[in-house]
């Protein structure tokens, strides 16, 4: 009775707090060419807004910037016979905006000189987030505006040759605006996908330093994507005035700042802008090469080398556009299908003046392998593909959602450590190194969107969204690893606009790439779900006995087994298991199991195995099992997280929890075909 009354109060009290947090509705401005809500900085009635000039100074306006920079990180910055690259990660300065003054940095030209010589910095990492880095929970959780700054020198061969200088920053979080020597050179919305400025007009002589400046904020709005909210709390007598808190609901941390490299490079005046390659399990390689040709020159011409792995040539062409045939293929197959995973072949794209002297040179890693997918389920180079895999994070102590290359050799080590062949981007795109990675391990991708959680549906939304699908499939279309394109993660996709929402992304994602299918992972259920008939592979995220159910651990098998059918009988298309867990706090154990033990994570687990047993033997089409999470991660605070979410088979320092055990012994099981699922893990069920 007495916790019934505690219960009672609690959900009073949430209902009263709900209340008083109102959505305000704020002017917008434009960014980029595109119209944002604004950054709110004070009370939802006496709303003040950024201006336009705050957000992008008067020395630069956006009008002035080129809009290829908006959306195209460009290629990734190599050393190559005509380009140069110099890291400019380590330790930068640092400093925030007030929360209640958001453009306080603007108004005060923070840009204009070294952050230092304008007030107190501190010292930060980059890459990293910044939450994490110091005891400050200011820091933690800010909101708003931060700024960094470091400063960098021009190699003298650079500016002696008239090269191309360039910054690039692998991923941003959330927008950012780019300055070089107090001049706003770019400006970029959306995190996980690179930030590309030339810089060459700004640049110093090779002498002189230059300061590169950089202004990140974290805020996000129904119109960004991810969504969020700010909600201010105008109730004075419970809030001071003007407080307001960043509202969203997905559930991992809103780690921001500077995560991904930074490198500045070097690119001749004219310069390979990108490279496109299609192949298929025979040899033959469509390669598109385009190419940017500096004022005045004419004649350009291009050519195709194309390397095996230990680097003796295999094949050349003559043609910006062309097919090339590889004889005696080795073909890219995933880890556990063939005793050589992840075979690449390097082709080596060149733009040649009309004297046959070479302007720039650019690589690309390629893996010859055909892909295709229908109503009996995905093949890759003929052969069915059964996925085993799960859902991961970039996140960990300190960084964050920094990038660490150890972090990177650690979890691909686990992986194939686990016996799996695939993860899934959850829930926005990875650094461009992992995904280097998962190409040379022959770890196979889901390469999911940023866009988590989507609350609303309408068409700006939906336009920010393919512009986002597109520069993600224009960064990942080469990787052989890249088997699908995941548009969204649990959308409320019962909402009716998600029909035309999900129809209009999925248009537009195909015709960036018609290579691969398109999926989400929804979690909606079969008979409101508006989404799937825009998709051509179906992924359900599904916690029976953990979100419905809790403690009944004996209905997984069922209620897996029913659901699963449903959405297959439906649609007739392949259907999967794209999120299934249990929160499991290292070291805990009850027996009989008992939720956040790490037996109640194993048997739920291994219920769910059984579900897949029972649906590869049926006639739904099943092609893959992915279990929710690889590794237990920071989220928001709340009452259901104990110290962030604990459904990983390993904890956050990767060490692991029992249910890894059992991962790896039908991972291994299913990749061998030596002995049947149902066999292994005999010896823990409880019931003999
Ligand atoms: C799913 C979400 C995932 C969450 C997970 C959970 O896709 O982001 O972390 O639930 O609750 O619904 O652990």
């Amino acid at each position: 009775m007495k916790l019934f009354i505690v219960i009672f109060f609690c959900l009073v009290y949430q209902l009263k707090y709900l209340c008083n947090s109102v959505e305000a509705s704020f002017p917008s401005v434009l960014i980029n060419g595109v119209e944002h809500e604004t950054f709110p900085i004070s009370r939802g009635d006496e709303t003040r807004i950024l201006r336009e000039d705050a957000r992008i100074p008067k020395t630069r306006r956006n009008k002035e910037l080129p809009p290829a920079q908006y959306t195209w990180g460009g290629l990734y910055p190599r050393d190559t016979a005509t380009r140069e690259v110099k890291s400019l990660d380590g330790i930068w300065n640092f400093r925030l905006s007030p929360k209640d003054d958001p453009d306080k940095g603007f108004r005060e030209e923070w840009y204009s000189a070294p952050l230092a010589s304008s007030g107190d910095v501190i010292a930060m990492a980059v890459p990293s987030s910044y939450n994490d880095v110091t005891q400050d929970k200011d820091l933690r959780d800010h909101v708003g505006w931060a700024w960094y700054d470091t400063f960098f020198m021009t190699p003298r061969r650079w500016l002696e040759d008239g090269e191309r200088v360039l910054v690039r920053l692998g991923s941003v979080h959330y927008s950012c605006v780019v300055y070089v020597n107090g001049v706003a050179i770019t400006a970029h919305e959306g995190g996980h996908l690179p930030v590309l400025a030339d810089v060459t007009l700004a640049v110093k002589p090779a002498d002189q330093a230059n300061l590169l400046t950089v202004a990140v904020n974290n805020v996000l709005t129904n119109e960004t994507i991810p969504q969020g909210e700010i909600q201010y709390k105008t109730d004075e007598t419970m809030y001071p005035p003007g407080y307001f808190i960043q509202y969203y609901d997905f559930d991992f941390f809103n780690y921001a700042g500077i995560h991904r490299p930074v490198l500045l490079y070097s690119t001749p005046q004219s310069y390979i802008d990108d490279i496109t390659v299609v192949t298929d399990a025979t040899g033959v390689l469509n390669f598109t090469i385009d190419y940017v040709a500096a004022a005045g020159v004419t004649d350009l011409s291009c050519s195709v080398d194309v390397f095996d792995a230990n680097m003796s040539s295999v094949a050349h062409a003559d043609a910006c556009q062309g097919t090339i045939t590889i004889s005696n293929p080795q073909l890219w197959w995933p880890y556990l299908m063939d005793p050589k995973p992840g075979y690449l072949y390097t082709l080596r794209a060149s733009i040649k003046a009309a004297d046959g002297s070479l302007v720039d040179q650019y690589p690309i890693r390629v893996g010859l392998r055909a892909l295709s997918w229908g109503a009996t389920g995905i093949s890759l180079n003929g052969k069915p593909l059964y996925i085993r895999g799960c859902g991961k994070h970039e996140d960990s102590d300190i960084r964050g959602k920094g990038f660490d290359p150890a972090l990177v050799v650690k979890d691909f080590s686990l992986l194939k450590w686990l016996g799996a062949n695939a993860f899934r981007t959850s829930h926005y795109p990875y650094a461009e190194e992992i995904m280097d990675q998962a190409d040379a391990e022959g770890i196979m991708v889901i390469d999911e969107s940023p866009a988590v959680n989507l609350r609303t549906f309408d068409e700006t939304l939906a336009s920010r969204h393919s512009e986002v699908m597109r520069e993600l499939v224009r960064r990942d279309k080469n990787r052989p690893a890249v088997i699908s394109w995941s548009l969204a993660n649990e959308p409320r996709s019962y909402q009716a606009a998600a029909t035309s929402y999900f129809a209009n992304v999925s248009a537009s994602t195909r015709a960036a790439d018609g290579t691969r299918p398109l999926t989400a992972a929804i979690n909606a259920q079969y008979d409101v779900d508006l989404a799937a008939p825009s998709l051509d592979v179906i992924w359900v995220n599904r916690y029976y006995s953990w979100y419905s159910d809790t403690g009944h651990l004996e209905l997984v098998q069922q209620q897996v087994v029913t659901d699963l059918t449903r959405w297959y009988n439906k649609y007739n298309k392949p259907v999967g298991v794209s999120e299934y867990g249990a929160d499991a706090v290292p070291g805990l154990h009850m027996d009989p199991a008992y939720t956040w033990s790490e037996e109640y994570q194993m048997q739920l687990f291994l219920g769910n195995f059984a579900a897949f047993d029972e649906l590869r033997g049926s006639s739904v089409v099943f092609m893959g099992e992915m279990f929710w999470n690889f590794a237990d991660f920071m989220t928001q605070q709340g009452t259901g997280r104990a110290g962030g979410n604990k459904k990983g088979v390993f904890t956050r320092s990767r060490q692991p929890k029992p249910t890894s055990f059992l991962v790896r012994d039908r991972y291994l099981n299913l990749a061998s075909g030596k002995q049947s699922p149902q066999e292994s893990c005999r010896w823990f069920k409880s019931t003999p």
